[in-house]
């Protein structure tokens, strides 16, 4: 049985606690490592250990950073099959996907803000000729960085990226769910030589490290995706402590469909929408809006294909969808299923659990029709393959039940009309709209929600930005 270690200051370590917790493989539903169950005192010495590490690293010459990220960068690269397989493994989604998008993304996100911060520069306000003010942008210190489960290694390096690239040291907390390959992260920055205590990787659970390494007085910026109610229990913490925060949580994104659309195009699109990752992505649309023109076409259509979409083995390059990450989530997701009936809901395809002989989580991809915008399901995030579909006449109507919910994370919209495009995405309240597109992730642009989908935005620039401290400085020129 594989054993996953803490990497801290440099080495691999065993918890304080000596306990571990079991990891499980979601398409055998068995437990195949087990991980470190670290306690406050694994978190204190893991800050103490980037405090030390601050000085000389935030110290380096941009150029000197961006080199040491390279190297992390290309070593994923280099052993991208067996980071793939661990991740596919780990998290129960196919190899196909963590083999295309997680892990190239994960090395990408090293490569990206490695060359970015060769790039930043800052500003400068020149007050009437007779003062000139300029923006210092320093690192912060030791970031905090806890991720979820859904898109592992992809979303712990879109945080540890910018905050190391920025000149800060981190403690990052990968999801107890897929701890695999963080793990394999730390043994990267071993063989890359990464200088000790720079990056350090606590294991173990939300409600202890992850508390521990929010409440931490010495970590005073927070980075954090997760589930909404999580991020309102960190946000509790961290506030009146005064930390930075960036809170990317939860979605119950829009996917609207206008009957002037391109209709192949669209229902290709809101296939992956729909079911990429199992529905286990922020970004997926769960709620179909599609316009009474096309609406019963549309449905047949999609529903037709739907039902041929094979659920299975995520080693088999023919599954569409793997299995999703627990038991417990997989619970979640039938029980919002049972919901969507009782509250009237009629099951279209899907609708239960996937038939496999593996032994482990998979839910056949599943659609539900004649629900109104008041119920729980379409209000709530169900976070797994499960979509609602209904029609609507106006574009004010729908832009009324986009809107309609607790959440403004993302938005899709199809037409060929392009006013009415421009118009319905200045009109959303959300922070990210694809128009006839989906998931099209220019790292440069900023990311993130509004309402309980999250605060602040990261990507790009902004994420340096939140990942530094502004400085003006000012002096007489007259
Ligand atoms: O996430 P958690 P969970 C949504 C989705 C899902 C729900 C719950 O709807 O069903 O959230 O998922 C750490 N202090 N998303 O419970 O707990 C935890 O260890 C500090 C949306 O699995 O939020 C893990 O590393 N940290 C989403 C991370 O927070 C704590 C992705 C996320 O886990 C903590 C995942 C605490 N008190 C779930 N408690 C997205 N936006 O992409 C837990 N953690």
């Amino acid at each position: 049985m594989q054993k996953i270690l803490n990497y801290v200051n440099g080495a691999f370590t065993e918890p304080s606690s000596g306990s571990f917790l079991d990891n499980c493989d979601p398409a055998t539903g068995t437990v195949y490592s087990i991980l470190p169950d670290s306690e406050s005192a694994d978190v204190d010495v893991a800050v103490r250990a980037a405090q030390e590490a601050f000085p000389a690293w935030s110290a380096l010459t941009r150029k000197e950073r961006s080199d040491s990220l390279m190297r992390v960068s290309q070593r994923i690269r280099e052993r991208q099959q067996e980071f793939a397989e661990a991740e596919s493994v780990d998290n129960g989604k196919p190899l196909w996907l963590t083999n295309e998008v997680d892990i190239p993304r994960a090395s990408e996100n090293f490569r990206f803000f490695a060359t970015a911060i060769l790039h930043q520069s800052s500003e400068m306000h020149d007050t009437d000729g007779r003062y000139i003010n300029y923006t210092l942008r320093q690192p912060i210190g030791v970031a905090g960085c806890i991720s979820p489960w859904n898109l592992p290694l992809y979303l712990f390096t879109w945080k540890i990226a910018p905050a190391l690239a920025a000149g800060n040291t981190v403690v990052a907390k990968p999801s107890e769910i897929t701890p695999m390959t963080a793990f394999l992260l730390s043994q990267v920055l071993d063989e890359v030589e990464f200088p000790k205590g720079v990056l350090n990787i606590v294991h173990g659970l939300g409600g202890k490290v992850g508390a521990r390494l929010t409440a931490h007085p010495d970590v005073p910026v927070i980075s954090f995706t997760g589930g909404t109610e999580t991020g309102k229990t960190i946000a509790r913490t961290a506030a009146p402590m005064f930390k930075k925060l960036s809170l990317e949580l939860g979605g119950k994104n829009p996917n609207i469909v206008f009957d002037d659309c391109d209709m192949e195009a669209a229902l290709r699109t809101s296939l992956l929408s729909s079911f990429a990752n199992q529905g286990q992505i922020c970004l997926c649309g769960s709620r179909m809006y599609v316009q009474k023109g096309i609406y019963e076409e549309f449905r047949e259509h999609l529903v037709a294909i739907v039902r041929k979409m094979k659920v299975g083995d995520p080693k088999d390059p023919g599954s569409k969808l793997g299995a999703v990450v627990s038991e417990a989530h997989f619970q979640k997701i039938l029980g919002y299923i049972e919901l969507a009936k009782e509250e009237g809901g009629t099951v279209l395809c899907g609708g239960k659990e996937a038939e496999t002989d593996l032994g482990g989580w998979f839910i056949e991809p599943t659609i539900i029709e004649g629900l109104d915008e008041k119920c729980r399901t379409n209000r709530e995030e169900i976070f797994g393959p499960v979509v609602t579909i209904q029609p609507f006449e106006t574009e004010e109507e729908v832009l009324r039940l986009a809107n309609g919910t607790p959440y403004g994370l993302a938005a899709t919209v199809w037409t060929s009309d392009l006013s009415r495009a421009h118009r319905v995405a200045a009109k959303l309240h959300v922070g990210i709209v694809w128009l006839n597109c989906w998931l099209i992730r220019d790292l440069r642009t900023p990311f993130g929600g509004v309402k309980q989908s999250g605060v602040g935005r990261e990507g790009g620039w902004e994420a340096l930005r939140f990942f530094t401290e502004p400085k003006n400085v000012c002096l007489p020129v007259g």
